[in-house]
């Protein structure tokens, strides 16, 4: 695997490491607080569950918290900016159907796209972080699993009904996945991740998901191909 090679190699206080550190990071940050957010948005909608939306939402910000640690100690400052322009669209339709109380994309959104997103970017990231942010990641991954198990479980029991909903919501945001990964691609290579690592990834985990909750083989090859022309 290249990318454990490539771990000693990585100059973690050069100033190009720093400055694709600064948006990076800022974009893991705001991807949490976000979550926290989110979560606490759901906990609304689904009062049967707030308990346990209520502590993931918890979880979300000690994430946070670690990560806004990883860039102290490598003397960064995260490009707050950049990371909410970054995550504009997908907070937008978050927004928008919460507003309608749509609760499928809402978890479709959150717990399955940006949970799968946060998996595949932690896995591949663990083998090339610093020491320091390695043990912060590989605790905040363990989180994110649950955190896309409680989606998954949820939709599988509501699949008949969420069915419609699910496949246009994964119309509409897939393809803001690709995007946010090409323009990802530049800096999470200065770090030593790759795209095409990350692609595989994110594919994985949202594939699994999307299987587990209910959908055929042959309607997952359909979901997955939208968007996949722009990445
Ligand atoms: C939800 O629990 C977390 C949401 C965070 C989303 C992060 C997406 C990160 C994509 C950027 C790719 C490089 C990641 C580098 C890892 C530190
Ligand atoms: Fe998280
Ligand atoms: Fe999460």
């Amino acid at each position: 695997m290249p990318q454990l090679e490539a771990s000693p190699a990585i100059d973690f206080q050069s100033e190009i490491y720093k400055d694709a550190y600064s948006r990076i990071n800022a974009i893991v940050i705001e991807g949490e607080q976000e979550a926290n957010e989110n979560y606490i948005r759901l906990a609304e909608l689904l009062p049967d569950h707030k308990d346990e939306l209520i502590s993931l939402s918890k979880m979300e910000n000690r994430h946070k918290k670690g990560f806004q640690a990883c860039g102290r100690n490598l003397e960064v400052t995260p490009d707050m900016e950049f990371a909410r322009q970054f995550f504009a669209d997908l907070h937008k339709n978050f927004q928008e159907a919460a507003a309608t109380g749509n609760i499928v994309t809402c978890l479709l959104i959150q717990a399955l796209i940006i949970e799968c997103f946060a998996i595949a970017a932690y896995n591949i990231y663990i083998p090339v972080a610093d020491d320091f942010a390695r043990k912060i990641t590989e605790g905040v991954l363990k989180d994110e699993y649950m955190h896309l198990n409680f989606g998954e479980k949820w939709l599988k029991e509501h699949f008949e009904e969420s069915k419609a909903q699910l496949e246009e919501a994964n119309r509409k945001n897939l393809p803001l996945v690709w995007r946010m990964l090409n323009e990802v691609e530049k800096d999470a290579h200065i770090l030593g991740m790759e795209k095409e690592a990350l692609v595989e990834d994110f594919m994985i985990s949202y594939g699994e998901a999307l299987g587990n909750i209910g959908f055929t083989p042959r309607e997952l090859m359909r979901l997955s191909a939208h968007g996949l022309a722009a990445a």
